[in-house]
């Protein structure tokens, strides 16, 4: 991969869930070291700082959707500075909590159209976040944006979703906490999805690197959503939502190596970090260090299979 402006955007978005301490995400990466890491690969490295919602209605604290109208602020705003943003380099979306993706998926997918290019997204999360407003039970919308960005219609008050992600141009990988009527409503599409015993039974590289062909194939853009809890929890606790079994650190390093090695990644999102709940921020470390995988950090050079 060349050398990239990597451009980094605060999204402290806590809304998407009951539990708070999200919002402090944007800066634990900072304090973790996320602007020398990526500048010591050679990449020029802007940060934006943190962004916040356009204005919206305040919430009733007790409604069945928790926090939907500044969700919707975020998504708004989000799309928006991600689509500007892809003009100009490779965003790096500091979460925040998932439910940021709306927005950030939605803005790089318009991007990607305005350039006659396919959007990819690989979905890298313990959960497939595809519920709608209506069949969450939680009424937690950090469940949902996936069906969000593939164009679902249940999503009342949020803005259209002009172009969205086809569903064949999806992979999931780290499943291992899907709620039935997901599981349902995922049946009936082409996302590709890897749960854990897929990974464990045939290791994680072989269908990542079928995603990356397709996505070469195609001359995708891709869109990279790494949440925390794609990781066991034993090395990455700093999240609300644990779910056990789920991917070693060498793992996670593979992949984003791979996606290095791949020069396909064109944006990206860190979700779901909570500081408050790290210990001495060794969270936070360990998704700069894959973060900087992702970007080309190696312990050796070696010749690499190359798709450009
Ligand atoms: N599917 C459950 C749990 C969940 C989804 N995403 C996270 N947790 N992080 C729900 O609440 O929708
Ligand atoms: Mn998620
Ligand atoms: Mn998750």
């Amino acid at each position: 991969m060349d050398k990239q402006n990597c451009i980094l955007i605060g999204a402290p978005v806590d809304s998407g869930k009951r539990r708070n301490g999200c919002l402090m995400g944007p800066d634990a990466y900072r304090t973790a070291g996320l602007i020398d890491a990526l500048a010591d690969l050679g990449h020029h490295v802007e940060d934006l700082g943190n962004q916040a919602p356009c204005p919206f209605v305040p919430d009733q604290p007790d409604a069945k959707l928790h926090a939907l109208n500044e969700t919707i602020g975020w998504t708004k705003s989000l799309a928006e500075i991600a689509e500007t943003a892809m003009a100009r380099g490779l965003p790096i979306f500091l979460g925040g909590d998932h439910a940021l993706a709306m927005g950030s998926v939605t803005g790089v997918a318009n991007y990607a159209a305005s350039q006659g290019r396919p959007q990819f997204v690989l979905w890298l999360d313990a959960h497939s976040d595809f519920h709608t407003p209506v069949t969450t039970d939680s009424g937690n919308l950090h469940g949902t944006p996936v069906n969000y960005f593939t164009g679902g219609t249940d999503f009342e008050g949020f803005p259209t979703v002009q172009n969205p992600v086809p569903y064949h141009q999806i992979c999931m990988m780290g499943l291992r906490s899907v709620d039935t009527a997901e599981r349902t409503a995922m049946q009936h599409t082409e996302i590709q999805r890897y749960d854990m015993r897929d990974i464990d039974e045939n290791g994680i590289s072989a269908p990542l690197n079928r995603f990356l062909e397709a996505v070469n194939a195609a001359n995708g853009m891709l869109h990279v959503s790494w949440d925390v809890d794609f990781l066991d929890p034993a090395a990455a606790p700093a999240v609300g939502t644990t779910v056990p079994g789920g991917a070693t650190v060498r793992e996670a390093h593979l992949v984003g190596e791979i996606l290095h090695d791949s020069g396909l990644v064109t944006s990206m999102d860190l979700v779901e970090l909570n500081p408050f709940l790290d210990e001495r921020g060794r969270t936070a470390h360990l998704m700069v260090d894959l973060c900087a995988s992702t970007l080309g950090r190696r312990v050796f050079d070696r010749v690499t299979r190359s798709f450009s």
